[in-house]
């Protein structure tokens, strides 16, 4: 099968034909991939920005089919349609006793080190436990969500993992309230979550920066009531919250200028929450007056802060009802073979959410 492998770090994806994966072993399935969304998380793990051992097949956001159960799989079955979670939520550990299953490490961290894929006779890893820039991967059960059989596949696919992150980041992590104001720096595909997210809580004002301009022109389609460039900031936020702040803010890039200026940007006793995924030694600096002279909150944000096995169906819910837009987000469908050309079209700020289509 072909699969889109990274062969090592800052390198170039590869597109090989000669891709098998391994398994299903006891407590696993196979899916046949029909949809997988680009997220920049992707070019963050051929970057080195975030870890990930090498030669892997890359890809994490992706929806498809169980082809294939091992033993002892009783949540899925042959056939059905199923959203990849990047985290399985194990269902025993403390993380997912207490309510937190996002958190869950003991099916990510394996997933991690595992060898799910061979290409030829070399063991190769799956990005983040899973892999969807393949025709086919091999994922633990937890990892399946099985879905309705007439939602599109790849419409599902976006909600493996930027939409459940943005809109999770809005209403699960952050708990926007209705009639807040609510600024989103970074308009990609988890940014524009953020928005509907934003817009779903029933925020009052929704300001979306991006350095891109037309992705301000995007926003504006998904639920954002005021969109600018980061040099117009202080401008906006003088004339929506007379300068005192927003009550909500987002960081949705991964680098710490932008998560300074999302703290900046939120009022004092406001809630900053960093979503982007940046690198270990990119630090950001507060000074210990500000920390606690603003009372600001400043919350991670690890995949939305969801319940998978829930969240994938509140999201489809929200879609069925037209509460939320996900035809809307997908700028572009290419092939497994167009995948490096993807990457600089994402990094172009230009698109929202890519999909690669398997037919
Ligand atoms: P993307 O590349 O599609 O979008 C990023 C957007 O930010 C683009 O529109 C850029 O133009 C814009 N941008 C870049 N620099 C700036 C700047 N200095 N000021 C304003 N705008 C800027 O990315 P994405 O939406 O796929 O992912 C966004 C981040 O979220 C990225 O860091 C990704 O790794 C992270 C992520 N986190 C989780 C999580 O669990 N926390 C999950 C998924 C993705
Ligand atoms: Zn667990
Ligand atoms: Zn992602």
């Amino acid at each position: 099968m072909r699969a889109a492998i990274l062969p090592g770090l800052n390198e170039k994806l590869e597109v090989r034909s000669d891709v098998q994966a391994i398994g299903p072993g006891p407590g696993e399935v196979r899916v046949r991939i029909v949809a997988s969304g680009v997220c920049h998380s992707d070019i963050s793990a051929q970057n080195g920005t975030l870890p990930q051992p090498t030669p892997a097949v890359l890809g994490h956001e992706g929806a498809g089919e169980i082809i294939a159960v091992g033993e002892h799989v009783h949540n899925v079955a042959v056939g059905d349609h199923v959203i990849v979670s990047w985290v399985p939520p194990c269902g025993e550990c403390k993380a997912c006793r207490r309510g937190q299953p996002n958190l869950c490490l003991t099916l990510f961290m394996a997933g991690a080190v595992s060898q799910r894929f061979l290409a030829g006779e070399t063991p190769i890893f799956g990005f983040a436990g899973t892999g969807t820039f393949a025709e086919e991967c091999v994922i633990p059960s937890q990892a399946a969500i099985k879905i309705d059989d007439d939602v599109p596949l790849d419409i599902a696919s976006l909600i493996g993992c930027g939409v459940m992150t943005g809109v999770g980041a809005a209403l699960k992590t952050a708990h926007v309230e209705p009639g807040s104001s609510v600024i989103v720096f970074g308009c990609g595909g988890v940014g524009i979550s953020v928005i509907q997210g934003a817009r779903i809580a029933g925020a009052a004002e929704i300001v979306a920066v991006d350095l891109v301009p037309e992705k301000l022109e995007m926003a504006k389609r998904f639920g954002a009531t005021h969109a600018v460039t980061p040099d117009k900031v202080v401008e906006v936020a003088a004339e929506l919250t007379a300068a005192e702040g927003f009550d909500y803010g987002f960081e949705v890039i991964g680098r710490p200028e932008t998560i300074r200026s999302a703290y900046d940007a939120t009022r004092r006793g406001g809630t900053t929450t960093v979503v982007g995924a940046g690198a270990m030694d990119a630090m950001v600096s507060f000074n210990a007056f500000e920390l606690f002279f603003s009372e600001k909150k400043i919350l991670g944000c690890f995949y939305g802060s969801a319940d998978v096995r829930t969240d994938f169906h509140m999201l489809l819910r929200l879609w069925r009802s037209g509460r939320l837009d996900l035809e809307g987000m997908i700028t572009k469908r290419i092939d497994i073979s167009e995948i490096n050309d993807a990457f600089d079209d994402c990094l172009s700020g230009k698109v929202i959410r890519q999909i690669i289509e398997f037919k």
